[in-house]
């Protein structure tokens, strides 16, 4: 068949979940799979505010209402509003963290599921204006058992999430994922209105050559990150230095990072004792994807995913990628114990 005939086995992210079901056999009760459904719609609603966002604000500009008389909304409040609401009518959910609420959101019992997500509904949102990437982050841990949904089902180390990814809205929408067998990669077909498989079994490489820090930081920065930077950037033995890529959103940063090697970094400094980036949804659905793709994550001196949370917005140093990137960067780390 010619080369450019259209493939008619598409692979669609429910049919590859759902595939995944059945492996599972009957132990599996489908509620995942109707959860991460639940998730997918909210990225196909999210990535088309995204796009129209240009407009929404030309409209704010004018000072102009909607026709209910009420103000727009901004992207990232209606973000998060759209996961809420998808989340708790899943009928899939317990106990909901977002970056955007203060407090976790516990699923009255008409609608309460077995789940519990925490997100950051739009991230890297100081990039919209300039239409940069942005992206959806997310994590999935099943309720403790006999538990009714409580704060302590969160509290919980990141190796015990079940499900984890983002969305990523850029000149596409990327959906990633990880159930916990490697990291699958979906991109949304506008057309179809349909995530489709585009990056099966994600690994990243075990070099690569690129680092992604926020070097304006650098005054603040430890010796263990100035010096491993200064090794990249002035290596010895004649090797080329290594390239620098920083968006400064997140997810594009991770996926760039998951999909080329090299390593990412947003490290506890002289000013941000803790780092910047957030634990439960930030840090861990990343650490997460990427000890599923085999790379690593670290704080610079221990392993990311288990942690214990004391607190649902904490901080903590991230740094993820290639094996070897990573490993490099654990060595200064050791030097000064
Ligand atoms: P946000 O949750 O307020 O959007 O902040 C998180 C973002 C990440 O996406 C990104 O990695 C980091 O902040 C960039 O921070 P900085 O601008 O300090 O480099
Ligand atoms: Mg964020």
């Amino acid at each position: 068949m010619s080369e450019d005939f259209p493939n008619t086995d598409i692979i669609t992210l429910t049919r590859h979940i759902l595939s995944d079901q059945l492996r599972l056999g009957p132990a599996a009760t489908g509620d995942l799979t109707l959860l991460l459904t639940a998730i997918q719609t909210t990225s196909k609603f999210i990535a088309n505010n995204v796009r129209k966002a240009r407009l929404i604000n030309l409209i704010g500009l004018a000072g102009e209402t909607n026709v209910q008389g009420e103000e727009q909304k901004k992207l990232d409040v209606l973000s998060n509003d759209i996961m809420i609401n998808a989340l708790r009518a899943s009928g899939k959910t317990a106990v909901l963290v977002s970056e955007e609420n203060e407090e976790a959101i516990i699923i009255d019992d008409k609608f309460k599921g077995k789940y519990c997500v925490v997100f950051d509904p739009l991230d890297g949102s100081s990039n919209i204006d300039a239409g940069v990437n942005i992206g959806t982050i997310f994590g999935v841990y099943k309720l403790q058992p006999d538990s009714k949904g409580s704060i302590s089902d969160v509290l919980r180390p990141g190796k015990e999430m079940v499900a984890a990814g983002y969305t990523m809205y850029g000149s596409s929408a990327n959906l990633v994922l990880s159930t916990g067998f490697g990291v699958n990669g979906y991109t949304l077909d506008s057309s179809l209105g349909e995530f489709i498989l585009t990056h099966p079994d994600i690994k990243i490489p075990a070099r690569g050559k690129i680092y992604s820090f926020n070097e304006g930081n650098s005054m603040y920065f430890h010796s263990p990150v100035i010096n491993y930077l200064k090794s990249i950037k002035f290596p010895a033995n004649g090797k080329s230095p290594y390239s620098a890529r920083y968006i400064g959103s997140m997810v594009a940063d991770v996926h760039r990072t998951l999909l080329y090697g090299g390593i990412f970094g947003y490290p506890d400094d002289k000013k941000s004792k803790k780092g910047k980036l957030r634990l439960l949804y930030e840090a861990f659905p990343m650490a997460f994807l990427t000890e599923q793709a085999g790379g690593i994550a670290t704080t610079g001196k221990g392993r990311i995913l288990d942690i214990i949370p004391t607190s649902i917005h904490e901080r903590c140093p991230v740094f993820l990628g290639s094996k070897d990137d990573v490993n490099d960067l654990v060595k200064f780390y050791q030097l000064h114990e």
